[in-house]
């Protein structure tokens, strides 16, 4: 490896290794950034709910597509939980966030988990087997939520 990109590599191993906080200027641009994440999270679970739920015609290819988006965006909004961005406006975390912290990041995972799984069930192209990983996947959504987010 050449001396530029043994540095190159280092100082990106450098920075992925930072403290949550440290990866963003301010805390507002943390949170504009898991905001972003769920957004487009949101964005492609609702398409797959939408045709689950047959407001729109089953479409399989579709279906593996926004799952295989919304796996991929699950990884991302948890870095944007820096310390001092909790609140008690609608919509906000809750400062049990930071003090339940092991819970909260169990609650993280559980939802990556089950939307992983739902881009595997969604390329089984069943309409019944979607259905039902959607399921999973929104009750994983739901009880973060309901333990974590100001309603
Ligand atoms: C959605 C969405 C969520 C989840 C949650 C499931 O479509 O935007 O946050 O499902 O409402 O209960």
């Amino acid at each position: 490896m050449s001396r530029l990109l043994l540095a190159a590599a280092t100082v990106i191993g450098l920075a992925s290794a930072l403290p949550a906080a440290a990866q963003f200027q301010k805390p507002e641009d943390a949170v504009k950034y898991r905001k972003a994440a769920y957004t487009v999270m949101s964005t492609h679970f609702g398409r797959i709910g939408a045709m689950v739920q047959g407001k729109v015609p089953y479409d399989g290819a579709a279906a593996a597509a926004n799952a295989a988006i919304v796996a991929q965006m699950s990884v991302l909004p948890f870095a944007g939980f820096v310390e001092g961005t909790s609140g008690t406006e609608k919509g906000q975390p809750k400062p049990i966030v930071w003090t339940e912290r092991a819970k909260f990041d169990a609650a993280a995972k559980k939802m990556q988990d089950e939307v992983a799984k739902l881009a595997v069930a969604a390329k089984a192209n069943n309409p019944d087997t979607l259905k039902a990983a959607f399921g999973e996947a929104a009750s994983a959504c739901k009880a973060c939520h309901d333990h974590f987010r100001n309603p």
